[in-house]
Parts: C-alpha cells; sequence; structure tokens
C-alpha cells in the first residue's frame, strides 16, 4: 500500500525534485507515476490525465502530489503539507511558518534560475532568446545568486549550532537549499566556484544533506534523474561567468 503519488515530467529534475527528496529523505514509499510505463498507467500522460480531469479544484500545473483523496499542488504548499506527516518540520507553529517562508523564497529564486535561460517565454526555444538569455544571465549571477544565497547563509547563522535552517533536524528546506546548490554548480560551475566562498554554512548544508544516509543512496541511485538541458537548471557554458 502506497499513501502517495506524485505527479511530474519523468524525464527533469525540475520542481518535482524539491518534493522527491522529501520523500526519499524520510524513507517514505511514494510512486513516481508519469516514470511507470504507460501500460501501467504511467507517462506524461498521466499528468495529463490529473491536470484535466480532477473533480476538485484542478492543479495549474505539476508538481501534483495525490494523497488522502486530494489534489494539491504548488511546490511550497506541497512540501508544507508533507513536513509534518513525513516528519521534516519541527511540531511548533514559528517553525512551521519560517519554513514555509524559506520554501516560498525558494520557489522565487527558481523562477529566476529558469528565466536565465528562458527570459522571454518558455514557449520559444533557449536558441531564440540567446542573446536576452545572455544579459539576464550576467544581472543573475552578479546581483540575484548572491542575494539569494546570502540571505539563506544568515538564516542559517541565525539558527546558531544547529547547522540546519530551521530546528535542530533535517527539514524539507534543508533538502530544497541543497537541491539549489547543486542545481546552481551544475548550471554554473565558474560562477559557483567563486560564489561558495563566501556562503560557508550553506555549502557545510549542503554536504551534510549530501551524506545523508537515505540522501546519499537515493543520489547514487537511478531514481536520481541527471541533470539536463531540458530541466530547470541547465548547463550553458556561454551563459556561466568567465
Ligand atoms: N509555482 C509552481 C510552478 C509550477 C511549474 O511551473 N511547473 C512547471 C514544471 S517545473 C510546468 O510544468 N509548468 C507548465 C506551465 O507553466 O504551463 C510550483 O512551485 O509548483
Amino acid at each position: 500500500m502506497v499513501d502517495y503519488e506524485l505527479y511530474y515530467w519523468p524525464s527533469i529534475q525540475g520542481r518535482g525534485e524539491f518534493v522527491r527528496l522529501a520523500f526519499e529523505a524520510a524513507g517514505v514509499r511514494y510512486v513516481d507515476v508519469a516514470r511507470l510505463p504507460e501500460n501501467k498507467g504511467g507517462g506524461t500522460k498521466a499528468i495529463l490525465r490529473v491536470l484535466e480531469g480532477s473533480d476538485g479544484l484542478h492543479p495549474f500545473a505539476p508538481p501534483i502530489l495525490k494523497t488522502e483523496g486530494r489534489l494539491l499542488a504548488q511546490t511550497p504548499h506541497i512540501l508544507a503539507f508533507l513536513g509534518p506527516r513525513l516528519g521534516l518540520v519541527p511540531d511548533d507553529e514559528q517553525s512551521r511558518l519560517d519554513a514555509l517562508q524559506i520554501q516560498l523564497t525558494i520557489a522565487d529564486f527558481l523562477v529566476e534560475v529558469h528565466d536565465v535561460h528562458h527570459p522571454i517565454a518558455s514557449s520559444l526555444y533557449y536558441e531564440d532568446q540567446k542573446k536576452e538569455a545572455s544579459r539576464r544571465a550576467r544581472i543573475f549571477l552578479d546581483e540575484r545568486v548572491p542575494k539569494y544565497l546570502r540571505w539563506l547563509e544568515r538564516a542559517l547563522a541565525r539558527n546558531g549550532e544547529s547547522k540546519h535552517l530551521i530546528g535542530k533536524e533535517l527539514t524539507y528546506v534543508d533538502l530544497s537549499a541543497f537541491q539549489i546548490m547543486v542545481g546552481l554548480a551544475y548550471a554554473f560551475p565558474r560562477a559557483m566556484a567563486k560564489v561558495e566562498s563566501t556562503v560557508p554554512l550553506l555549502v557545510a548544508l549542503r554536504d551534510n544533506v549530501a551524506s545523508h544516509r537515505r540522501v546519499a543512496a537515493y543520489l547514487g541511485s537511478p531514481r536520481r534523474i541527471p541533470f539536463n538541458e531540458d530541466g530547470l537548471f541547465r548547463h550553458y557554458p556561454e551563459l556561466d561567468k568567465a
């Protein structure tokens, strides 16, 4: 019996990865439905069925979580729902509010990550907006990446000796901060090599999460889809810093 069904594009990490990481770190079984073969109800058709065929409020876009007879969309919303159920957020209200605030800020950051390679429109190819992407990338790397990462660094510093963004144990926001760090390092290795020296607590958090027993097992498994140039974090060398 599996209680959780995730609907997300089967060939990319994308925003679905933030939800996959939560399940994997918690050691909770889930079905990554669109990664099943079509003859077992999977493939992208499974996502389209959920987008089109729900009785309740239909989701706008994946990732989508199906559980307890409900459909939930919006990554931070899904994680705030799962956090208490998976033991990935402390019990007290202030911690839960803080966790969601960080996750929403990470969601804003992800929009900007995406808009570097698609500054004009998602419906156009990168090749059709390369000039604008190049301009956007410079500003993103010079201004926005340092601002977001230093904000996360400050949130870590505020939490004293804990080594976690919230409370004293691993939470869903730690997992998301890890994913942001490794995603940015994949997309912009040269720029990140420079920025990393300014955010030592965040680098330590990334390494701690990577060495978490269940996360490490997941990262080394075929369930972890490699980064690629269809996802959120894309490596186009011409957009990285010289
Ligand atoms: N704010 C939403 C964004 C969802 C989203 O943009 N999903 C992408 C994949 S990562 C998608 O399939 N979008 C289709 C669309 O926007 O038309 C979230 O955080 O989950």
